[in-house]
C-alpha cells in the first residue's frame, strides 16, 4: 500500500468529489499557505523551544517535501512538531491552507494531527513509516536518538558486510566466546516456569547479523518475497521453517566463507542479551506483563506501539554489542526443536536442542506481542507453517 492511502483513506476520496473544490493544476502548491509568521517558529537548536512567547507556542516546523501525487498532482507535506494535543489543534486551528493538495501535519506525543483546504482531519498511524522521501516521522527517527539506557559495549565490535549481490549486503557482527545465564530468574516481570535459569558457554565466536533479514535481502537471494506485509527495508516475515532453509541453501551456495545458518535458540540469547540478565537487553525490565510499558517502547516495535504492522529495521536503539530488532518487530527462527523442560537436562556447553520434537523455537517476540513475550529469556515455538510473525536473523560461522 502507497503512503498516501495509508494516510488518507477516505479522506482522500471525499476531496476528489468534492465540487467547490478548485482544479488543483491553477493552483500551484509552491506558496506556503500559513497566516502565521514564520519568525514565531524559529526554534533554538540546542533546546528545539520556540524563541519567541508568541501565542502559538511549542509549535516548530520540522520538515516539508512535495511529492508527486496521483494524475498531475504534486502534494506537498508541510510537517511542525508540537508538544501537546492541544498545542496541535491550536495551531491547525488558526492555519489557512490555500492550495489544494497542500496539507500541514503535527506530529506530538499524544498523536499526528492535520489539516488540509477542506479542514482538520486524521492522519492514520502508517504516517511516514518507510517511504517517506522527507526527514523521517520523528516516530520513526529513532535511529538518530542516541541509543537511550544502552550501556556502551563491553569491547571493541567487529563488524563486516557480506555482498549478496550488488548493492545487496548482509551486515554482520562477531561476538566472542563467553558464558552467561540463560533463562530467568524467579523475580522478573512476566517470567514463564520453562526459562529455568542455568549456565551456558558459548565456546566459539560468530558472526550474528545486526538486523533480521530484510525484504530486499530475501528477494536478492530468493528472487521471490513471501511476506505478507510487504516493504524493503521490512523484515521478511510469513515465512516457514522450510523457506528459511531454502533461503539459506541458496545464501550459501551465493557466497563464500564461513556457513549460513539459524542460530541455535542458546546463540539467539547470547547475542540478545550482550552480557545483561534483565528482562530487557537494555539494562531495564519490563514494566508490566501485559500493556504499554515503557521500557519495552524504548527498544522494540510491539502491541502498543507498532500499528500492528513490522517497521525498517534498525529503528530502534541496539543492544550492546550493535544488534537491533531482538526485541519485537518479528520473532526470529532458531534451530533447536522446542522441548519445554529442555532447559533442566541441556549439555552446558553450544546447546543445539533435543534431537527431535514437533516445534521449532521462535525468539524475541513480535509487532502484535505483550511484552512478556519480547523478554530475552521468553522462549516460544511454531510448528512448520507461515505465520506472519516469522522472520529470521542469521548466524555465520567462523572460518
Ligand atoms: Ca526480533
Amino acid at each position: 500500500m502507497t503512503w498516501w492511502k495509508r494516510v488518507f483513506g477516505k479522506t482522500q476520496r471525499l476531496r476528489e468529489t468534492d465540487s467547490r473544490s478548485p482544479d488543483p493544476t491553477t493552483n500551484p502548491p509552491q506558496q506556503r499557505p500559513t497566516t502565521v509568521d514564520s519568525a514565531r517558529l524559529r526554534t533554538d537548536p540546542h533546546t528545539e523551544r520556540p524563541t519567541s512567547t508568541a501565542p502559538v507556542s511549542q509549535v516548530r516546523p520540522y520538515d516539508k517535501c512535495s511529492i508527486p501525487g496521483r494524475m498531475m498532482d504534486t502534494d506537498t507535506y508541510e510537517v511542525y512538531l508540537a508538544d501537546t494535543k492541544r498545542d496541535a489543534e491550536e495551531f491547525l486551528r488558526t492555519k489557512t491552507v490555500a492550495a489544494q493538495q497542500y496539507y500541514v501535519i503535527v506530529e506530538t506525543p499524544e498523536g499526528i494531527f492535520g489539516r488540509d483546504k477542506m479542514g482538520p482531519y486524521q492522519p492514520s498511524g502508517g504516517w511516514r513509516g518507510t517511504d517517506w522521501p522527507g526527514k523521517p516521522s520523528p516516530r520513526f527517527a529513532q535511529r538518530e536518538q542516541p541509543a537511550a539506557q544502552v550501556a556502551p559495549a563491553a569491547e571493541p565490535v567487529q563488524s563486516a558486510e557480506v555482498e549478496v549481490k550488488e548493492g545487496v549486503s548482509l551486515e554482520m557482527v562477531r561476538l566472542a566466546p563467553g558464558d552467561f545465564t540463560m533463562g530467568s530468574p524467579d523475580s522478573e516481570v512476566g517470567r514463564e516456569p520453562d526459562e529455568v535459569p542455568h549456565r551456558v558457554k558459548i565456546t566459539k565466536s560468530l558472526w550474528v547479523g545486526r538486523y533480521p533479514v530484510t525484504q530486499s535481502q530475501w528477494v536478492a537471494v530468493t528472487g521471490s518475497n513471501p511476506s505478507e506485509h510487504t516493504g524493503p527495508d521490512l523484515p521478511v516475515n510469513s515465512i516457514s521453517t522450510a523457506d528459511a532453509e531454502v533461503f539459506l541453501a541458496k545464501l550459501n551456495a551465493l557466497t563464500k566463507g564461513g556457513r549460513f545458518r539459524l542460530p541455535t535458540e542458546a546463540e539467539w540469547e547470547y547475542a540478545c542479551r550482550a552480557g545483561t540478565t534483565t528482562g530487557l537487553n537494555s539494562g531495564k525490565d519490563i514494566t508490566r506483563r501485559e500493556g504499554a510499558c515503557p521500557n519495552t517502547d524504548v527498544v522494540a516495535w510491539y502491541d502498543y506501539n507498532s500499528d500492528q504492522h513490522p517497521h525498517p529495521v534498525g529503528l530502534k536503539p541496539p543492544n550492546r554489542w550493535g544488534l537491533h530488532d531482538m526485541h519485537g518487530n518479528v520473532g526470529e527462527l532458531c534451530s533447536d526443536w522446542f522441548q519445554e523442560d529442555y532447559y533442566s537436562g541441556s549439555p552446558q556447553e553450544d546447546p543445539t536442542g533435543p534431537a527431535k520434537g514437533q516445534f521449532r523455537v521462535h525468539r524475541g517476540g513480535y509487532f502484535r506481542n505483550d511484552p512478556w513475550s519480547l523478554r530475552s529469556a521468553a522462549r516460544n515455538y511454531i510448528g512448520d507453517h507461515r505465520q506472519e510473525n516469522i522472520g529470521l536473523r542469521l548466524v555465520r560461522e567462523t572460518d
